[in-house]
């Protein structure tokens, strides 16, 4: 089924998508009620797809749409053809359930090995798996793509980090899949444990599920002393494997496009915007049984570019996510992500890469309140520090915090399981 060459032409890739997309469409509209509502309320008939050009005639499925249709509503197979459930717990109401007949954990496999091979990583690696195992799907994907390939897999999970450390050491791991807040947690705990993280033989990091800044990528890479390759993916479409960095370029995300079909959208009009834009990603499943989805909004913000990459691959490349639609900060009526003030920090040497933003409301204003840290053993002159990092807010995003407090290190709560949070809203 993964059975097409990553250096493909764009025109043949094209041809396949439009094959796929039909048989999505048709499939889905045949066999879940949502979809064929949906689909002829738009007027539109399966039969009226030729191919990835009619894509905008498909309507939109949301993660509303998901939780409206809470458990199953979705699943366009039955209880006998489904091996496997997962689910992405959001952080309000119900978790979105998602579900993968035999066909679908193959393809995951397939995804996720190539997602893998793109890294560098091959069968005489061992690979220490610290992503959740469990309903989220960053434990078990990873964990497939690695036997996929014929790697060693070390199914470590999240958490109990001193003995993650020892198992990194004693079983020489050469890569870790983790959180990007986990691989600096990890390297953290190895320098207390008296280990120096840069001695362990970890020469690749395999970094997703939230967003990471390139600031930050340099960061992971310098404590461990290893290459930082991003993955992205979203537990609607399948779970990680849709989109990896290669390690030659480490220039963006080649999206898999033969089995997700990615387009950007303006988030206020939906409409699609020209490559090379940032605007919401949406993605369409084009090889998946189970839960076929359909133009769903991701909610994440990125840009597409289809230039050649240095690896020689083919496929659509995605920039690091800037941030969720939702996570955007609307303060005193200035736009911004937290990236970009993650950006604009670690630009900062005496800065580490912790922070934490905190909202209030005062009357009528807002107010926002942002934490860092400081290096460790900083005996520099803060005040000075302090205001040069308020000026470059200012002059780089138009946008002064009410208060700046920078904190000794080790101060900023760590994550060790889970996704980490940083924005605390009061309002
Ligand atoms: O986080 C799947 C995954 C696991 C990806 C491990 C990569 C590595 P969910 O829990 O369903 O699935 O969360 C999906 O996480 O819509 C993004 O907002 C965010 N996300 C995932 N990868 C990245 C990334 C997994 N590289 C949601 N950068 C997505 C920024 C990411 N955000």
């Amino acid at each position: 089924m993964a059975g097409i060459s990553q250096h493909t032409s764009r025109e043949e890739l094209r041809e396949l998508q439009s094959k796929r997309l039909r048989d999505t469409v048709e499939h889905a509209h045949e066999n879940v009620p949502f979809y064929r509502e949906r689909l002829d309320e738009a007027g539109v008939s399966p039969a009226d797809i030729d191919g990835v050009d009619d894509i905008e005639t498909v309507p939109f499925t949301t993660k509303a749409d998901f939780r409206d249709e809470y458990p199953d509503g979705l699943f366009a197979v039955g209880d006998d053809d489904v091996l496997r459930i997962h689910a992405s717990s959001g952080t309000t109401g119900k978790p979105k359930i998602v579900a993968y007949t035999e066909d679908d954990l193959d393809l995951w496999n397939a995804v996720m090995a190539r997602s893998m091979d793109a890294a560098g990583i091959g069968p005489a690696d061992t690979v220490q798996n610290a992503y959740g195992y469990g309903l989220f799907t960053g434990g078990l994907g990873f964990h497939g793509g690695a036997e996929e390939l014929g790697a060693t897999v070390v199914p470590t999970s999240s958490g109990n980090t001193q003995r993650q450390v020892e198992l990194a050491r004693d079983l020489e791991s050469d890569a870790i899949a983790c959180t990007p807040s986990y691989a600096l947690y990890f390297a953290e705990t190895a320098d207390e444990m008296g280990v120096d993280p840069r001695d362990l033989s970890i020469s690749t990091v395999l970094y997703g599920a939230e967003p990471c800044t390139e600031p930050m990528r340099e960061e992971i890479e310098d404590r461990l002393d290893a290459t930082g390759i991003e993955n992205y993916g979203l537990s609607e479409l399948i779970g990680p494997g849709v989109a990896a960095e290669c390690r030659e370029a480490q220039d963006g995300m080649h999206i898999w496009e033969d089995h997700f079909y990615p387009e950007v959208i303006d988030p206020q009009t939906g409409e699609a915007l020209p490559e090379g834009e940032e605007g919401e990603l949406v993605l369409t499943s084009l090889t998946k049984e189970a839960v076929p989805v359909l133009r769903y909004r991701t909610g994440d913000l990125t840009t597409l570019t289809s230039d050649e990459c240095e690896c020689g691959r083919t496929m659509v490349r995605m920039d690091s996510v800037t941030g969720r639609a939702d996570d955007l900060l609307i303060v005193r009526g200035v736009n911004l992500y937290p990236s970009q003030i993650e950006d604009v920090v670690l630009e900062f040497d005496p800065i580490a890469p912790q922070y934490r933003i905190d909202l209030y409301r005062e009357g009528t204003l807002d107010r926002l309140e942002l934490t860092i840290e400081l290096v460790d053993g900083f005996d520099g002159e803060t005040a000075a520090l302090r205001e040069a990092v308020l000026d470059r807010l200012e002059n780089t995003l138009s946008f002064r915090p009410d208060a700046l407090d920078l904190v000794e290190y080790g101060t900023i709560e760590r994550t060790e399981v889970g996704k980490v949070k940083r924005v605390y809203d009061h309002r």
